[in-house]
């Protein structure tokens, strides 16, 4: 006996068009429960969305390019009924709705929190949304400009002068509004900040153009709103780690082959979490009107993680009382979550504090941009043995870059200084966090 499953966009919290970027089926292939079926895009993640039943693909109701939100049919899938468990469905034809809710539980993203500081007027979405576009009213222009326009997230139906032959609506039609809309954003943020001109950079050598991902697009929009919005500094200090280390060396070496081995970022998170106790103005963010300061008495630490789809930052949730193990164990799984995109949207949002470790890779300093509405982010660079002078003598010590960077209306530079040095007391000897 075989029924007829839905498979629908689960729960997504306020999110709606999230983008198609590949849909993995087609009627007649056979699916495993959890195999990809299609993978969606946020402005965060590209994740996942996962068969929540096995079967035969009868329909497939997306494509790439498509938007969808919760409880967008995505695919029916012929499973044979099994007697046990969750897998067991009810027969239903494809259109008797809801057949069956299967919750598949794809990682969509999730709408940002809402920030306690707003940025400044943005410049006016360009983003074509199907509530703005005239329903069966189609814009006057070719294929080719409707696919430019979408790139740019033009809404080609707000292009209302073309100014090809009968009002048809051409590739500088669409760079034209582009411009203006970006003008008049600008204009209104008040910082006067003239738009980068377009270069057409073909006419120096041969060019190769590559979309950038959403995660990419989207978080670069963000960056460079907290870069005009928030005045920021980046105080840069070294800690000495080399008992650190030695401690850090001797506790993986009692752990066996198969556990998670503790690298020095679970210290520095250790060392900030005692630190923001200390000053809990770093646990803060600023109201919307910016009057007053939102202190949290609860405390999760953001962690900046590369993957191949762009920069995500997972939160790592009530860390005060999680012990070096726990958090290394938590970090790994996370982490590796967030490289296969496989985050859920609530793991993302939260964050008190971030740090930014670029340890692993080198480098001796820079100045990573807070995760606001956040007050402060610490960047980590890589740890190196240099000659220190200890009053008699040169000696090898293991000194660790650290970089923190905080939102000037918030944090003074000399909490940010103080700040900093509790950090270097807490890592410089590790004793101190049983204080
Ligand atoms: N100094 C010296 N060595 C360091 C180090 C440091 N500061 N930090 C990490 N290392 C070492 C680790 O000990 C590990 O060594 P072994 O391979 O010998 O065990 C190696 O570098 C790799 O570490 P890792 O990066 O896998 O682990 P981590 O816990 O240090 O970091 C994570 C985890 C998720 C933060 C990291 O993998 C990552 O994604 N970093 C990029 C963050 C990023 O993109 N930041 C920029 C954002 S823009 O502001």
């Amino acid at each position: 006996m075989a029924s007829l499953i839905e498979i629908k966009v689960p729960d997504v919290g306020n999110v709606a068009d999230i983008d198609v970027v590949d849909v993995l089926v087609k009627p007649g292939d056979e699916v495993k429960l959890e195999q990809t079926l299609a993978v969606l895009e946020t402005d965060k993640a590209s994740m996942d969305l996962p068969a929540s039943a096995a079967g035969k693909v009868q329909e497939v109701f997306i494509k790439p390019g498509d938007k969808v939100s919760e409880g967008t049919l995505i695919a029916t899938v012929l499973a044979a009924t099994e007697e046990s468990g969750a897998a067991k469905q009810e027969e239903a034809p494809a259109q008797q709705a809801p057949v069956q809710q299967e919750v598949a539980t794809a990682p969509v993203e999730k709408a940002p929190e809402p920030t306690s500081q707003p940025p400044v007027a943005a410049p006016e979405p360009l983003t074509e949304t199907p509530a703005r576009s005239e329903p069966g009213k189609a814009a006057h222009a070719t294929p080719a400009v409707r696919l430019f326009a979408r790139e740019l997230g033009v809404d080609i139906h707000k292009i209302t002068n073309g100014s090809g032959r009968k009002g048809r609506i051409l590739k500088d039609d669409v760079k034209n509004f582009v411009k203006k809309v970006m003008t008049e954003g600008v204009a209104q943020s008040g910082t006067g900040i003239p738009a980068m001109p377009s270069v057409d950079f073909s006419q120096f050598g041969e060019v190769e153009e590559r979309k950038l991902s959403k995660i990419k697009r989207l978080t670069g929009q963000n960056l460079s709103r907290v870069w005009l919005n928030l005045p920021m500094v980046t105080y840069h200090d070294e800690v000495d780690i080399t008992e650190m280390e030695a401690f850090r060396n001797a506790l993986n070496a009692e752990k066996s082959k198969d556990d998670v081995k503790i690298t020095g970022l679970i210290f520095i998170i250790k060392a900030l979490i005692a630190a923001v106790e200390q000053f809990p103005q770093f646990n803060a963010s600023l109201s919307a009107d910016g009057e007053n300061l939102i202190l949290k008495r609860y405390l999760n630490i953001g962690i900046a993680v590369d993957t191949p789809n762009g920069l995500v930052v997972p939160v790592l949730r009530n860390v005060k009382h999680k012990g070096i193990n726990e958090l290394s164990a938590e970090l790994a799984e996370t982490s590796n979550r967030a490289r296969l995109g496989k985050l859920m949207p609530a793991e993302m949002q939260g964050g008190c504090i971030t740090i930014s470790s670029l340890g692993g890779i080198g480098g001796t300093a820079f100045t990573p941009i807070v995760n606001a509405p956040e007050v402060a982010i610490l960047g980590v660079t890589r740890a190196k043995m240099q000659p220190v002078w200890n009053g008699k003598e040169f000696v090898p010590r293991l000194m660790l870059p650290l970089d923190l960077t905080y939102d000037h209306r918030v944090i003074d530079g000399v909490e940010g200084a103080k700040f900093m040095a509790a950090i270097k007391q807490y890592l410089g000897d590790i004793r101190r966090l049983l204080l």
